[in-house]
């Protein structure tokens, strides 16, 4: 168990503010701090005689950092980029951005920039749910949240301080009778040890579903997709050797985003049910993406229903992220809101057809909790809602806070967008966290591993292997396919599967075979991505050039 330095507490109440700072169990008139330790627990309950409205609640913890040391910190959602670090490194946030770009296209709600501070002091670093410290022998210490349907927590580094912070999100949460508060696993062992354990103690058993093979038509034709597209991509697998086991239509039926019910008839003519039943009799699983927390400005959705929407106390709508016309969150607490997602879902499923449901922008269900809920209890109940309405489709998590999706989900995207060039163009790099980056991605694919067959079966967004259309060297596609089939469990294209060549086959064939692998240790070390991986009994170790620094030496 790690050393606690001190507990704080601070909450208001009859209009004043108070802190409590202890480094044991401690109590006042108004409230009661209990903390339950044991060799890999640490939980802060939280009993209240008066309701109280809390502002901070966090412990720290001594830890002795050294160089050799990698941490990783669980990025905020699926897309925020997510990698070790070396004890030296700082995190980047969005205050580089010009502030008119930053708030036109809302970049501070893609992530948790508005959540928690992005330090320029090195080695004060930070991530959500869970956390490791990897020392050189590949021994974890591993600090995970047990407790995220009750507020995320935030695990925040000081290598030069020594510490460890776990944060609780429940700032503005008014708390009734009692709060479970901090509810930590920490434990320390080998890989599979600790990740085992965590998930064991999460009460989440191995996902039921199965590795998939698939196409998606999102990063070949973006929103450009019509009944012909879909036509022309089906027909490049008739008779194939590479047999997928689902065909996704992705982003751009719809005539806007928000109104799932309305197919835009210019491009697709044939009801959606056509469609499906045409991907069916090729033989795969018809899926279908959806986001069904949000609607864009152009929406009728926007136009007509100003009441659903989540807003600030001024009643104006929170702006969720830039995309399209620029996008709003439903409250869903809202029962009209709830009896919609039921109907968009319910003719997905049972009249469309679709058996595989991508829902994505799910981190906007949370973008500003009501008073009586904290941002991890509003992700919950969004997640048990997607549940609960999706009539046994299989349900893909896009763009959600991972922890929430840990368990309800079938399968959950871990990363950013693949992008058609290894980092995107040179003005995206300027942007947040959550951008396109196939540079990225990898990384998260290769940090967030253990989730896969843990949490659910994650999705690393798709591979890449055609030669046109990407500037993207072979040897940077190789690494993509290499690594989405060592970490994930969703391995989808968005290739013409008619283009394929020599080289092509052989990729998947090394795809195949990998996909019997597992990696032992992975690291970055200065720009080269070094993966120890068992594979037939056999252990390989292969560096690959990646090009992301963390400035240390090993
Ligand atoms: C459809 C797409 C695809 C894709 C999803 C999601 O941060 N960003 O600017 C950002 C843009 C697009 C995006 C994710 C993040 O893509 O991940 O697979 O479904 O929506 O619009």
């Amino acid at each position: 168990m790690l050393k606690l330095r001190s507990l704080t507490f601070s909450y208001r109440a009859d209009g004043r503010q108070f802190t409590l700072k202890t480094s044991s169990s401690a109590e006042n008139r108004r409230v009661s701090v209990c903390i339950l330790s044991d060799e890999e627990r640490f939980d802060v309950r939280l009993a209240l005689r008066t309701p109280v409205e809390i502002t901070h609640l966090s412990a720290e913890f001594e830890y002795r950092f050294d160089e050799d040391m990698r941490i990783f910190l669980n990025g905020y959602q699926s897309w925020t980029d997510s990698r070790e670090y070396s004890i030296n490194e700082t995190m980047r946030g969005i205050d580089h951005i010009p502030a008119p770009i930053r708030e036109k296209y809302a970049f501070a709600s893609y992530g948790d920039y508005r959540i928690t501070e992005y330090s320029r002091k090195k080695g004060c670093l930070h991530g959500f749910s869970y956390g490791y410290i990897r020392n050189r022998d590949d021994e974890y210490q591993l600090i995970a949240s047990l407790g995220e349907d009750d507020g995320f927590t935030v695990i925040k580094t000081d290598t030069a301080a020594g510490t460890i912070t776990a944060e609780k999100d429940c700032s503005g949460y008014i708390a009734e009778k009692s709060y479970r508060g901090l509810s930590l696993y920490i434990g320390k062992g080998t890989e599979d040890e600790v990740f085992d354990r965590y998930f064991e103690l999460l009460g989440i058993p191995a996902p039921a579903a199965d590795r998939i093979w698939g196409y998606t038509s999102w990063y070949r034709h973006y929103q450009n997709i019509s009944r012909d597209t879909i036509a022309e991509d089906l027909n490049g697998f008739e008779g194939c050797e590479n047999a997928m086991d689902v065909f996704q239509i992705d982003d751009g039926y719809q005539t806007a985003v928000g109104d799932w019910l309305s197919v835009d008839k210019t491009k697709f003519p044939d009801p959606m049910e056509v469609l499906s039943g045409m991907i069916k009799n090729a033989g795969m699983t018809p899926g279908i993406w959806i986001a069904p927390f949000v609607c864009e400005e152009k929406s009728q959705l926007f136009r007509e229903k100003k009441d659903w929407l989540v807003c600030t106390d001024d009643g104006d709508p929170i702006k969720c992220g830039g995309n399209w016309s620029g996008f709003y969150a439903l409250d869903i607490y809202n029962k009209e809101v709830q009896r919609y997602i039921a109907e968009v879902f319910d003719n997905a499923v049972n009249i469309w057809g679709f058996g595989l449901l991508k829902l994505d922008f799910l981190y906007a269900a949370c973008i500003r909790p009501p008073k009586n809920k904290t941002r991890g209890m509003v992700m919950r109940d969004a997640m048990e809602l997607l549940r609960e309405y999706s009539y046994g489709a299989k349900i893909l998590g896009c763009g959600v806070p991972l922890a929430s999706a840990f368990g309800r989900v079938d399968y959950c995207r871990i990363g950013t967008d693949v992008s058609l060039d290894w980092d995107d163009k040179p003005y995206m790099q300027l942007m947040h966290r959550e951008r396109p980056s196939t540079k990225n991605t990898v990384l998260n694919s290769v940090f967030r591993r253990q989730l896969n067959g843990r949490a659910f079966i994650s999705d690393p967004d798709v591979f890449l292997l055609r030669d046109n259309d990407t500037t993207m060297t072979r040897r940077q596609r190789q690494l993509l396919c290499e690594v989405n089939a060592l970490c994930g469990g969703v391995l989808f294209t968005s290739d013409d599967n008619a283009g394929y060549g020599e080289w092509q086959q052989s990729m998947i064939g090394e795809m195949k075979r990998l996909q019997n692998a597992k990696i032992i240790s992975a690291g970055l070390y200065n720009g080269t991505l070094v993966l120890t991986i068992e594979l037939d009994g056999r252990v390989i170790t292969r560096a690959y050039e990646h090009g992301q620094s963390n400035n240390t030496s090993k």
